[in-house]
């Protein structure tokens, strides 16, 4: 029997530009200098078949209708779920930039039921731990680059973080499957320690699980 311990699945969340690639990179690079196996992950992975319709489409390329390009995005992170599984049972951590969170959050901003954006991620692998990247849509439409992509405007922001808080409300503070707040509008190094304490606290924690849970399935 392979004496293995899984790895951790860490999803990063928030508003565009509220720093949560540079954010994921700076993770990675701590948990190497630690020792620890990590794998960086992002969604949507602009890479596969898949990704390059979502890429057309958030650089207004393309025009696809709200629902279909809800379920490319739901499908595009259903293509990665062996890798994360694999990569987990294999004992290395994951640092996922985006998830299912943002699956729903940016599509209920637009309209669409929020039951009905959660459906199609129902059961995807569960993260161990989601820091949310809390930030005002104000501030985040200062820093560099903001408005060149499709969701980059700021009343939807506005309904994208309420409904983030909304996801997160619902998950525990504490444990297995936690949601964290983390304040993004502090500096960079500020906020890279708040995510270490917090990933800290859950490597140590998710090693005496088995297998990784699965999402809103109750
Ligand atoms: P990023 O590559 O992290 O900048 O994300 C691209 C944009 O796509 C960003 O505005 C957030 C949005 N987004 C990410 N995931 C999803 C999703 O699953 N559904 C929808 N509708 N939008 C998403």
């Amino acid at each position: 029997m392979s004496t293995v311990q899984r790895g951790a699945f860490i999803v990063i969340e928030g508003l565009d530009r509220s720093g949560k690639s540079t954010q994921a990179a700076l993770l990675q690079s701590r948990l190497q200098n630690a020792n620890v196996s990590v794998k960086l992950m992002k969604f949507p992975d602009r890479t596969t078949p898949v990704g390059k319709m979502i890429d057309a489409y958030l650089r207004s390329q393309s025009d696809v209708d709200d629902r279909t390009i809800h379920l490319l995005f739901s499908a595009n992170r259903w293509e990665a779920v062996s890798s994360i599984e694999s990569t987990l049972a294999a004992g290395t951590t994951i640092i996922c930039d985006r998830y299912a969170f943002s699956g729903v959050a940016f599509s209920a901003a637009k309209g669409l039921p929020l039951a009905w954006c959660r459906s199609p991620d129902v059961s995807l692998p569960a993260p161990d731990l989601t820091l949310f990247l809390d930030i005002s849509p104000d501030i985040a439409k200062s820093r560099g680059g903001y408005g060149e992509e499709r969701y980059e405007k700021e009343e939807l922001q506005r309904r994208v973080r309420n409904i983030f808080h909304q996801l997160g409300d619902e998950l525990p503070k504490d444990g297995a499957g936690r949601w964290a707040v983390i304040d993004a509008g502090r500096d960079l190094n500020t906020v890279s320690e708040s995510l270490w304490h917090e990933v800290a606290i859950t490597i140590h924690d998710c090693t005496k699980q088995d297998s990784v849970g699965k999402l809103w399935q109750s």
